[in-house]
């Protein structure tokens, strides 16, 4: 069913058409974020979406059917424009986000104040999960000079907030690739990896340059239980090297140590680098997308957040944490919150304990899955944001 809004010009139905506006600032997220954003709007609101993103390179690394040479391309059903930022000329569409801020050319801000039309106007913001955010979701912010109002919209883990990215089927697929043991094994054969044994772990790698990976790779390789970790392409690379002492030369490198196996794999398409998240025992994620990824994986995780100036970052981090942490027993959650205080920090600490978050093991996994079910409970960031940019449109 469709629940794009749908205007009555005499005898057509019209409905209503989209353009969400992104700038890579750096790596994926805000790519990965659109990205996803803009498949779920067309697939499940039959949306007319057009995206458009100044760095059709980066695009191309999380999906690899875009072609970073063109212009215009449509894939997924959803319109790829090229922005570039001299000079765009389009028709404004009825629904306009400005994902993170990216702030859209003038001449299209101008063109929506003179075509007549109702606009909604939306600023994305950066997903948080503190509690401020509840008062400020959906407020106003006129424009200083033309007859438009632009909105904010916080994503979020309450109610009251924009809500997260979470497409339809979403957790049938997942529990159905967890719980049958041949769709696991067919995607590592995929990646040319045995199916996993049952004594070894299985954890992911993906996080920013981080001081603490050593001591973690350390801990793997004089522990108890065998670990393969699977780190993304030039990610963590100088660290890995200098762990292991030999040269890195990116995807299709391993290494290993005692107990510990490490394999560089390719970046991966979107959606297969949720099958690895479904498939690890643990995820280690950072920024935005990877990080919501790994909570709808149901597995026990640790988060890299992305680092910002005079430590802002810091009580964002400390948010989720307490949110997360809540329903948890206390000595899982000071280990949980410990551990990720530590691999959060710029330099290495030393404190970085691996074998005491892993001991409360059980107790980490049922806790992913109670959060995701209830996190899946409430509506979903799309469904959200298209509810409430009708309402404007009205
Ligand atoms: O790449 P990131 O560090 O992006 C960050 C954050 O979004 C941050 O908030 C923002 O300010 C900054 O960018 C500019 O981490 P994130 O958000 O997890 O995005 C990674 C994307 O890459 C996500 O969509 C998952 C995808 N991905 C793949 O498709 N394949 C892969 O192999 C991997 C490792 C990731």
């Amino acid at each position: 069913m469709h629940s794009g809004r749908e205007i009555s010009i005499s005898d057509t139905t019209y409905r209503a058409t989209w353009d969400i506006f992104c700038t890579v600032v750096d790596n994926f997220g805000d790519i990965g974020v659109c990205w996803r954003l803009a498949r779920q709007l067309g697939e499940e609101h039959g949306l007319k979406v057009r995206l458009w993103t100044d760095d059709l390179s980066s695009f191309f690394r999380i999906c690899p059917q875009v072609n970073p040479l063109l212009l215009t391309q449509t894939i997924c059903g959803v319109e790829i424009r090229q922005w570039i930022k001299t000079g765009l000329n389009a028709v404004p569409a009825d629904v306009v986000i400005e994902a993170f801020a990216c702030n859209i050319p003038e001449n299209y801000v101008a063109a929506m104040a003179k075509n007549g039309r109702k606009h909604a106007w939306v600023n994305l913001e950066y997903l948080t999960a503190e509690s401020w955010i509840d008062s400020h979701h959906g407020l106003p912010s006129p424009h200083p000079g033309l007859p438009l109002v632009k909105h904010f919209f916080f994503p979020g883990f309450s109610e009251i907030s924009g809500g997260l990215l979470a497409e339809k089927g979403l957790v049938s697929r997942r529990r159905q690739f967890q719980s049958e043991p041949g769709l696991s094994g067919a995607f590592w054969r995929g990646l040319g990896i045995p199916a996993q044994n049952g004594k070894e772990i299985r954890v992911s790698l993906f996080c920013y340059a981080n001081n603490s990976v050593p001591a973690l790779l350390s801990s793997w390789a004089g522990g108890s239980i065998p670990v393969q970790c699977f780190v993304p392409e030039g990610v963590a690379a100088t660290q890995i090297a200098e762990f292991f002492g030999q040269p890195y030369s990116g995807a299709g490198n391993y290494f290993s140590k005692n107990n510990l196996l490490v394999r560089v794999l390719p970046f991966l398409e979107q959606d297969a680098y949720d099958r690895l998240l479904w498939a690890c025992d643990f995820n280690f994620v950072r920024g935005e997308d990877s990080f919501v990824r790994a909570q709808w994986a149901a597995r026990p995780m640790a988060w890299q957040i992305y680092p910002q100036r005079e430590e802002a970052h810091q009580p964002k981090l400390a948010a989720f944490l307490n949110r997360y942490c809540a329903d948890l027993p206390r000595a899982t959650a000071m280990a949980l919150k410990a551990f990720t205080d530590s691999w959060n920090q710029p330099e290495e600490m030393g404190n970085l304990d691996w074998n005491t978050l892993w001991g409360y093991r059980s107790t980490l996994e049922r806790h992913a899955q109670q959060w995701a079910n209830t996190m899946i409970k409430k509506d979903d960031l799309a469904t959200k944001l298209v509810k409430f940019c009708n309402n404007k449109l009205q």
